[in-house]
């Protein structure tokens, strides 16, 4: 048995390294924030030999493989798709808001992506239903210069993510996940997904986007979390 601690590693509520050393069966313990995890170390045997279209590793480096997300956390917004309601802004000619009904009409796509969080696991695979961040960008009509978009979530945390990262094909604001809509500790009823970087860009309980011209360090980021957040480069902290 192996016991691994991820980066935001928590040993204050009393758990030690002796305490999880307890069968899980076939599984890695790893501790942390918000808790234990058990990865699969046969996926992630697996992911670690596989190749992605782009000629990345599936895996990238010091992630380890876990079957289903897990809730890290955060302040929920209203969970109701009754109560939703998204404003795409900032540095565009036609700004708009849209209520869940509307988003979910506009040009819905199905993903297959993976997802890796900064405290050292990742899910594989998962299937997300959602509109691409660039289908709503183009109803905006971004001004010359935007090179960023700023997601916004309930309770004021802000994610900053370069605009070429958020136009790619599989970022998107989503809401369902493994054809079942997201649970609340997920981001119901919609967050976003920006899956080639740290999980942390995906913003829980969506309020809005705001295209800007000038970068703007969101919540993890002014906490000694990188700017960029690539996972294959490691860019864990500033
Ligand atoms: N609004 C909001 N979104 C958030 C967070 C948060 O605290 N608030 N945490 C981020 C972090 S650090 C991670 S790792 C992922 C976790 O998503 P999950 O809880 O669905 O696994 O959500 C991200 N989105
Ligand atoms: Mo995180």
């Amino acid at each position: 048995m192996k016991v691994a601690e991820g980066s935001e590693s928590n040993f204050a509520r009393g758990v030690t390294r002796r305490d999880l050393l307890l069968k899980v069966g076939a599984g890695t313990i790893v501790t942390a924030l918000g808790g234990l995890y058990v990865v699969s170390d046969r996926l992630t045997r697996e992911a670690k030999a596989q190749t992605r279209a782009d000629g990345r590793p599936r895996l990238p480096p010091g992630q380890r493989v876990i079957e289903v997300l897990k809730p890290m956390g955060g302040q929920p917004g209203e969970p109701g798709r009754g109560e939703f309601s998204v404003r795409i802004r900032g540095d565009v000619e036609s700004p708009y808001a849209l209520d869940f009904q509307a988003l979910s009409k506009i040009d819905p796509v199905e993903r297959t992506c993976d997802v890796h969080c900064v405290t050292g696991w990742s899910v594989l695979g998962a299937r997300w239903n959602g509109v691409r961040i660039s289908t709503l960008a183009k109803r905006a009509r971004l001004r010359s210069g935007v090179r960023f978009v700023i997601i916004e979530a309930a309770h004021g945390y802000t994610a900053n993510v370069p605009l070429e990262d958020a136009m790619r094909d599989d970022a998107m604001l989503t809401w369902d996940l493994n054809e079942s809509p997201l649970r609340r500790a997920n981001g119901a009823p919609v967050r976003a997904l920006v899956p080639d970087l740290y999980f942390w860009k995906s913003a829980k309980w969506v309020t809005g986007l705001r295209f800007s011209k000038t970068d703007e360090p969101g919540y993890w980021e002014v906490r000694g979390y990188h700017n960029r957040a690539d996972p294959w480069k490691e860019e864990r902290y500033a």
